[in-house]
């Protein structure tokens, strides 16, 4: 057997609710990759539960070069690197030093722009953000923006995102920089009732879509849920289009799970218990 694929995790890690490092590990382990955490922030819980004054936020910006610095020590290398929520520009720079230190000509950059959901950019992100995370997604090999990422990074309103495949298409362009980069646009619906991806691979410049029933509701951390498949599913040698699908199809069907078992929405989807359907 051979070794694992080697990913390096860059998230946050929220405590409470399913999403960013709760979600990645256990599907990337399952997956059959070895993954190293470099922790953006600590925070008692995720941002779409109602505010607290009691609620937790660590930043942990000022440890992450440090972190690395000793990785580097250690002699690690990384098949992947794979980030995710960020919680300032600087960090979001901090990122682009990391790839200029351990990306190799082979590894694989998954930049997930996590930004905003459902039409308006998450309290957090500034539009200074919104303009650094650009200039990060741009050294991706791949990125997984939502429909509302999209629009951010087209610098394009909302209001004007795409449906149907050929107004998908042109963004799906737009967003691969001259075909020089991988895009998944998630939250596409090609039919009333169906939602789920629609990608370019810049290998072939092949554009397709996956669809799936739409599961009504707003589940937090099922874009986190979407990459790690993906990228579990590309570290395995899988194309694009099949690794997209397979994403769609299982977020679809954790949160049909989930309505069936009627756990909070806010807590994010029971992929728990289909995560054995992973390990093959
Ligand atoms: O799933 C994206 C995400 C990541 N990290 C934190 C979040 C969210 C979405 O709400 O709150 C802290």
């Amino acid at each position: 057997m051979k070794q694992a694929p080697q990913v390096a995790a860059i998230h946050d890690l929220s405590g409470y609710g399913r999403c960013s490092m709760t979600v990645v590990l256990p599907v990337l382990s399952a997956m059959g990759n070895r993954c190293s955490t470099l922790l953006t922030a600590y925070l008692s819980a995720h941002t779409a539960y109602p505010p607290s004054p009691r609620a937790q936020f660590l930043d942990l910006t000022g440890r992450m070069e440090p972190t690395w610095t000793h990785w580097k020590e250690l002699g690690a290398r990384f098949d992947a690197i794979y980030s995710g929520f960020l919680g300032s520009v600087q960090q979001i720079d901090l990122l682009r030093t990391f790839l200029h230190t351990f990306r190799r000509a082979d590894t694989l950059v998954l930049v997930d722009p996590v930004m905003g959901d459902h039409g308006k950019p998450y309290a957090t992100y500034t539009p200074e953000m919104c303009q650094r995370m650009g200039l990060l997604a741009a050294e991706a090999d791949l990125i997984t923006p939502n429909l509302t990422e999209a629009a951010l990074l087209l610098e394009e309103p909302y209001s004007a995102a795409p449906s149907g495949k050929e107004a998908t298409r042109r963004w799906l362009e737009r967003l691969s920089r001259d075909g020089t980069r991988s895009v998944v646009i998630t939250g596409v619906s090609l039919a009333p009732g169906q939602v789920g991806a629609g990608c370019l691979d810049r290998e072939t410049g092949a554009v397709s879509f996956a669809q799936a029933p739409e599961i009504p509701g707003h589940f937090p951390g099922t874009g986190d849920l979407f990459a790690s498949v993906l990228l579990g599913e590309l570290l395995r040698g899988k194309i694009l289009e099949h690794a997209s699908a397979r994403a769609v199809d299982f977020v679809e069907r954790c949160a049909a799970h989930t309505l069936d078992l009627g756990t909070p929405l806010l807590d994010g989807v029971e992929f728990e218990g289909l995560l054995g359907e992973l390990m093959a």
